[in-house]
């Protein structure tokens, strides 16, 4: 069953304000998670082929950026179904930039997306059941209103010696660990259901909690988008709007 192609209710524009996130149940049906999980399984195991298709093991086995090369990540990425809600959440037009597909939980540390993407928020469409066995998203409610650590605060610029990988774990992580114990809120697990999507604010605090049983697929789609009017882009991957249309750059009106 379809639903939220229109916008938010007043109730879950003040929830998402509040706290930074909100699930949206039921958004996609169970038969388009099978048929997705599906393809993304015949992708992983070379069932199917598809030029392009490349998997990382990085925070369990994910995809990046798949949206370019497949048209079927591309169609879920663009569906009318977010298009309102982000919206909504974004008071403006939201383009897509970026997509995460995650066959396992991440058990990623925490961090804020606006840190490597400034201005971004997500869609992040659960596949599968996802439950404490094979690792929710795990949020600290209201941290979007406190700070934000950016690239000011832990440069991106590695140190004589240093790998990304060591910037993350010894500079930033730590940051964000530290800014968690400063706001002093317990961070709440986000278990979710096949075709419902967490919506969250790109300054909000999240990772991916603990995995109870190592090796269970979690698959699961991470949208990221940012507002139309965002002068912050210096990628050269597209900014792609909800009809399809495509820019690099942001041009001022
Ligand atoms: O799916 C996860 O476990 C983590 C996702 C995440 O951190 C993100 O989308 O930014």
């Amino acid at each position: 069953m379809v639903s939220q192609q229109t916008g938010l209710t007043a109730a879950q524009k003040r929830f998402y304000e509040e706290n930074g996130y909100l699930v949206l149940e039921g958004v996609f049906g169970a038969d388009e998670c099978e048929r997705f999980v599906e393809h993304l399984e015949d992708l992983h195991t070379g069932r199917k082929q598809l030029d392009g298709f490349f998997q990382q093991d990085k925070y369990g086995s994910r995809t990046f950026n798949q949206h370019l090369y497949d048209p079927y990540v591309l169609e879920l990425f663009i569906d009318p179904r977010l298009h309102r809600p982000l919206a909504d959440c974004f008071g403006d037009e939201p383009e897509g930039v970026q997509t995460m597909h995650f066959y396992e939980g991440s058990e990623h540390p925490f961090h804020q997306d606006q840190y490597y993407l400034p201005d971004c928020m997500s869609a992040w469409i659960a596949m599968v059941k996802v439950d404490e066995n094979n690792g929710p998203l795990v949020v600290q409610p209201g941290s979007h209103r406190r700070q934000l650590i950016t690239q000011d605060d832990v440069p991106m610029t590695l140190l004589p010696g240093e790998t990304y990988e060591l910037q993350q774990q010894n500079r930033y992580f730590p940051a964000v660990e530290q800014l968690v114990r400063d706001n002093g809120v317990d961070a709440v697990e986000v278990m979710v259901n096949a075709g419902d999507v967490i919506l969250f604010d790109g300054k909000l605090i999240h990772g991916g909690a603990k995995i109870l049983r190592p090796g269970t697929r979690r698959h699961a789609l991470a949208c990221h988008y940012i507002p139309y009017r965002s002068e912050n882009w210096e990628r050269d991957w597209p900014r792609i709007s909800f009809d399809g249309s495509r820019r690099v750059h942001y041009i001022p009106d």
